[in-house]
């Protein structure tokens, strides 16, 4: 451990630099004026070296120029005498072995520094919206503390702690006396990926889970199925990935993966939120479910094509039912997205059987009523059943109708004028996830990023109680242009953005040129850590290969 060497040569730099000022000042006469600036100048480039930044901002981080030597054979993460959680712990003792490899890579396991204790125990069940995430993280000669109500803070305060830790010239590791008291701003941070554009084979998805948590990301929304392709192989409509999958065996999920993705992510403190989007984008849909979507019409004979599902027949409502029974068997969040964008009317207007359907509810001839109807039918299946689920939307299903169930969250997806759609939705009472500013598949020459850092959801006009009810956001990856090739330089460190506006203390993160370095050198870590995040601006990192 070298702590000593680099004392001696602070020491040395402060006697060269007094040295060299009192030569300055010798020969332009003036008087104490360079001696401090230039005093000033060491001292700062001293705390320069010495700040360890953590991505996102904690709430309160007081970080002093005190080092302490890490020694990897001497570290280990261990539970507090008082902590609910113990050895055994699924969630911990996974992220204890997690965290030491990030940590020492090169090493095996030591014994006794981070001392971790956690209030409640619950380590074998899965984060929820109530989920507390705050922690409390104390580093300090010798030893460190880490306190938190529950796993899932835990997980995060041991995210913190890896940022803090780094390795000098020599290897030997270090960590600054350090005291955080932290919690997320929001409690939904969420990720969209879209696996029906592009097939994401299962690696790729648990990178990206794995990738999340560095960033304290919390919610996949799984955009699982669409137009495209259909790869959830559903127990109960084997058909649906027989025939709807771009291949039936190679492109599909089974069961075991999402069962995978799900445990991978829980062991993260990632919810899983999965998206079965109707009555549009379901094309794929079709294909192993005959008689599901409305059949166009052309000249008064059908056509061959198809448009949206059928919101006009009794066995459509049946399907629905059966499919989201299975959906809240299989994913264990309370969530689950039930789509209802981007509708397209020419197919339900061409078939006289949905002309008729619309005379008989007299909807006239509007029919976003008849879509309002579909979707309040599908959230009432939703919810009727013995455990209730909680249904997003995208923000379509409330434009065309505003009496939607009060408990159903609303999704910002369209671009302009979001604030003025925050203030309508939250001011109708309805939960608000804002995705539109975060659409980072859009892509363009320079840095984005801060365009995404910019943002401030709750900067619309409305009582504070309507602030409360943006629950957060989502950074949204569509699958158009994008499969396991680009994904990741593609998301990452571009998605970070967002996650620090989603967890940190907005006033403290308002001035995206003082993130730059601090992000700059989160994506470094990234690329240590084996993601392939590209780079914000000319620069370079210690480890650039994995
Ligand atoms: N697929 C689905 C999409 C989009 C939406 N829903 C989308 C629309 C516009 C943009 C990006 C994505 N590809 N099912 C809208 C929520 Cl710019």
């Amino acid at each position: 451990c070298r702590c000593f060497l680099t004392l001696y040569f602070k020491i040395i730099m402060i006697v060269l630099c007094n040295y060299i000022c009192s030569f300055s000042m010798a020969h332009t006469g003036t008087h104490s004026q360079p001696v401090r600036s230039c005093l000033l100048l060491v001292v700062v480039s001293v705390c320069v070296q010495q700040v360890h930044g953590v991505w996102p901002l904690p709430q309160q981080l007081h970080q002093s120029a005190d080092r302490g030597c890490l020694s990897p054979q001497r570290f280990s993460f261990t539970y507090g005498r008082d902590s609910a959680a113990q050895t055994g712990c699924s969630v911990l003792d996974a992220a204890f072995k997690r965290y030491f490899s990030i940590i020492f890579p090169d090493f095996t396991k030591g014994s006794g520094l981070l001392m971790l204790s956690v209030k409640t125990g619950g380590c074998d069940g899965y984060p929820d919206e109530d989920s507390d995430e705050s922690y409390n993280l104390s580093v300090s000669e010798g030893q460190a503390v880490l306190r938190s109500v529950t796993v899932w803070g835990a997980l995060r305060g041991l995210e913190s702690f890896s940022q803090l830790v780094y390795q000098d010239d020599y290897g030997s590791y270090f960590i600054n006396k350090t005291e955080i008291v932290d919690f997320p701003r929001f409690a939904f941070r969420g990720l969209l990926l879209d696996t029906s554009r592009h097939y994401l084979p299962l690696h790729a998805i648990l990178k990206t889970l794995d990738a999340m948590a560095y960033s304290k990301f919390n919610v996949f929304h799984w955009h699982i199925v669409d137009d495209p392709s259909f790869p959830y192989q559903s127990r109960t409509f084997p058909d649906l990935s027989n025939k709807g999958a771009f291949h039936p065996f190679t492109h599909i999920y089974t069961q075991s993966d999402v069962m995978r993705v799900i445990e991978h992510a829980r062991m993260r403190g990632i919810r899983v939120v999965p998206e079965f989007d109707s009555p549009g984008h379901t094309q794929s849909w079709g294909k192993g479910q005959p008689g599901l979507l409305t059949p166009c019409y052309k000249g008064g004979v059908p056509s061959g094509s198809f448009g949206p599902v059928d919101p006009t027949i009794d066995t459509t409502y049946k399907f629905m039912e059966s499919l989201l029974k299975e959906v809240k068997f299989v994913f264990p969040d309370s969530y689950v997205h039930l789509g209802g964008d981007e509708v397209s009317f020419a197919c339900w207007q061409s078939n006289p059987n949905v002309r008729k359907f619309m005379e008989k509810m007299g909807f006239g001839k509007d029919f976003t009523k008849l879509e309002s109807f579909y979707m309040e039918s599908v959230i009432l299946l939703g919810s009727i059943q013995d455990s209730k689920i909680t249904s997003i939307v995208w923000q379509d299903v409330f434009d065309y109708h505003e009496r939607i169930p009060q408990d159903t969250v609303l999704e910002i997806w369209k671009g302009e004028k979001y604030q003025a759609e925050l203030s309508r939705m939250t001011q109708a009472g309805h939960r608000v996830l804002l995705s539109a500013p975060w659409y980072i598949n859009h892509i363009s020459y320079g840095q984005d990023w801060r365009n995404s850092y910019a943002v401030q959801p709750q900067n619309f006009s409305g009582t504070e109680e309507q602030k409360k009810l943006v629950i957060g956001g989502e950074v949204a990856m569509w699958g158009e242009y994008v499969d396991a090739t680009n994904l990741t330089p593609r998301l990452w460190p571009r998605a970070c953005a967002a996650a620090e506006r989603l967890w940190s203390n907005e006033e403290k993160t308002l001035n995206a040129d003082l993130a730059f370095p601090r992000l700059e050198e989160f994506r470094c870590e990234l690329l240590r850590r084996g993601i392939q995040a590209e780079p914000l601006f000319v620069g370079h990192c210690k480890h650039e290969y994995d």
